[in-house]
């Protein structure tokens, strides 16, 4: 579901249009039908020919209410920008038009109303001028449909530039951290208090644990509502009404805000980048002005930083400090205004300051970076892919050895990262690196189902990683219970060497064949012809210890070769030493058994050759 809000001069006909359009009357006051005209929020929805739905906040235009439009576009996908066409554009025109580009909406369209007032010569002139106009702006490439909601001429069209706008808008994400900045409260006979507003940064689901910010109030969704519809989960980017249980409206007012517990701080300083519109007045130190953010309205003193004076048009960094505190996040959207105008507005750049020297470059650099990013965001970021030392997430993100210490802590402490015998991972790229290494082996398990494991020095050059961080990833996926690993070999710890039923009556005979005449068993690679033994098979054999083969054609049966070389070793330990000759007797088979035989223990390290004879190592 996407948000389209409304903006434009009043009486140019948002809401007629929102009304022709979805059938849904959004000017709901007695005060607004008797006089006329929008003067709080109003909701409507429908669904586009796409089979998309949206859902339309019906703003003010009266100058007056700006506050008002402002508590209403703080989150919305796509501005429906509606300019009369008997009039052309207006101051409101102008003053919405900027408030959209401070909040960074991307996306807009003109509806160019009322056009069964005007004849098409006037149509095409107005048309042209909001073009111009529209090209000096952001929203250079929003498209104009010129639009009668008395004859619905254009209506259709309308619907289509929607569809087509919104094809190309990105849905909200979901960062786990759900925020409704409330833009209504109201009671529900039967359910009570109910509040709304457009939900970002995470979903809401029925039965979860919220807190109220500003107040910290902590209750329980009781219920949820999209679009009249109940829902059990609302995700990112929708309108929602919210039931909450334990509190009153009287509890709840516009501007607060719904979210998860314990992660909202409310402030009463910020600091901010502060842009200045073009045709407002200048800006100076410790001005008083009106700050908006999300649908939270309050008063600021504006402590400029950097400069006395902000020209218009001009950019700065300020301290403001607020007579109410409010609930917001470092990136948050604001707009300032005085009594008569819109002045600024900007990004928010930090939500718990410390009180700053003014005009001191050193604290100007910080807030430059902390734009960029928390310290944790830029640590997070330089990690990059795979795992990282600090010394070179220091130099890709131009922190301080000290910051990146700092924020490598915090990202320990909140699960963010992970740490590896000195180097660090993001959770996200630690739980890539331990789906690369799962996966490397569920697919090597699959294509050798026979072996026990994955040579690790396979696995290795597939990870790409070097020594001795190999050898500790290993352990730890290990310590975890993901893998078991021998010498030579890792697996899954779900891989499990399965025969099949004939693979099973091969190795069967195999392993018959090779204990009937148990010291001089028959060539092995006879046997592995005769009973059709694939290599894999024979392999399998080898690695379960079921056999120990000594070359291509003498292989004993693990038992018997336990007993020869119990033997063996036995005998070198009462004579000191003994030859194949000996052997042969010892064992009493030919010289080809008893030769394969020592030449194993020679190459298994157990015995050294000395001459003609082999004693023990
Ligand atoms: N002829 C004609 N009149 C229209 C059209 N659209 C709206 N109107 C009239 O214009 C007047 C203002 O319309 P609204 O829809 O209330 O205007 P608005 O933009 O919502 O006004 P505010 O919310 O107060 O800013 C009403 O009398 C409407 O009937 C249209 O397409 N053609
Ligand atoms: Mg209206």
């Amino acid at each position: 579901m996407y948000v389209v809000g409304t903006a434009g001069h009043i009486d140019h006909g948002k809401s007629t249009l929102v009304q022709a359009l979805t059938g849904i009357d959004p000017d709901r006051l007695a005060e607004e039908k008797e006089r006329g005209m929008t003067i709080d929020l109003g909701f409507a929805w429908l669904t586009l020919p796409s089979g998309r739905e949206i859902s339309i906040v019906d703003v003010p235009g009266h100058e007056r209410f700006i506050k008002n439009m402002l508590a209403g576009v703080g989150a919305i996908d796509l501005a429906l920008l509606v300019i009369a066409a008997d009039e052309g554009v207006m101051p409101q025109t102008e003053e919405h038009l900027a408030i959209l580009e401070l909040l960074r909406v991307r996306r807009a369209i003109i509806a160019l109303t009322k056009i069964d007032l005007v004849d098409s010569d006037w149509l095409a002139l107005v048309r042209e001028d909001v073009a111009a106009r529209m090209e000096e702006s952001s929203l250079a490439d929003a498209p104009i449909v010129p639009v009668s909601s008395v004859t619905r001429i254009g209506l259709p069209e309308l619907l289509v530039a929607l569809d087509a706008a919104l094809a190309e808008t990105q849905p909200r994400e979901d960062f786990g951290r759900p925020r409704l900045p409330i833009d209504r409260v109201f009671t529900v006979a039967g359910f009570g208090t109910v509040v709304t507003g457009t939900l970002i940064g995470g979903s809401l689901r029925v039965g979860q644990e919220v807190e109220i910010q500003p107040g910290g109030d902590r209750t329980r969704v009781r219920g949820l509502q999209m679009h009249k519809r109940k829902v059990d989960v609302a995700p990112p980017g929708n309108r929602v009404a919210v039931n909450l249980t334990m509190l009153a409206t009287t509890d709840l007012a516009r501007g607060q805000v719904v979210t998860m517990p314990g992660w909202m701080r409310p402030t009463r300083v910020l600091d901010v980048a502060i842009r200045t519109l073009p045709k407002a007045r200048a800006l100076v130190h410790n001005a008083v002005a009106t700050f908006h953010t999300g649908s939270a309205e309050t008063v600021a003193r504006v402590q400029l930083l950097d400069t006395d004076l902000v020209r218009p048009g001009e950019s700065c960094w300020a301290q403001l400090r607020l007579e109410d505190p409010v609930a917001v996040a470092k990136g948050d959207l604001f707009v300032l205004r005085s009594s008569d105008e819109t002045i600024g507005g900007g990004e928010i750049v930090d939500v718990q300051p410390p009180r700053h020297r003014r005009k001191q470059p050193a604290v100007i650099d910080a807030l430059r970076l902390l734009q960029r990013g928390t310290p944790e965001e830029l640590v997070a970021q330089a990690i990059g892919r795979e795992l990282a030392p600090p010394a070179e997430i220091a130099r890709r993100s131009g922190l301080p050895a000290d910051a990146v210490a700092e924020a490598l802590a915090q990202l320990l402490a909140s699960g963010g990262a992970v740490e590896l015998g000195g180097h660090y991972a993001t959770n996200v790229g630690w739980g890539r690196l331990v789906s690369q290494a799962t996966e490397t082996l569920a697919s090597y398990h699959r294509t050798w189902p026979l072996r026990a494991g994955m040579p690790r020095e396979e696995l290795k050059s597939r990870l790409g990683m070097q020594s001795r961080l190999y050898g500790l990833f290993l352990d730890r996926l290990a310590g975890d219970g993901k893998i078991v690993q021998s010498e030579t070999t890792v697996r899954l710890a779900s891989h499990e060497v399965r025969l099949s039923a004939a693979q099973e009556a091969r190795a069967r005979s195999l392993l018959a064949a090779l204990g009937a005449d148990s010291h001089s068993p028959p060539a092995l690679s006879e046997l592995v012809e005769q009973f059709g033994v694939e290599p894999e098979l024979l392999g399998a054999l080898i690695e379960r210890r079921e056999i120990v083969r000594l070359n291509d054609s003498v292989a004993y049966l693990a038992d018997t070769y336990d007993e020869l070389v119990r033997r063996i070793v036995g005998r070198i330990r009462d004579a000191g030493a003994v030859t194949v000759a000996e052997v042969r007797d010892l064992t009493g088979t030919s010289r080809k058994y008893a030769l394969a035989l020592m030449e194993h223990l020679d190459e298994q390290k157990v015995t050294r050759r000395v001459g003609d004879t082999r004693v023990l190592r």
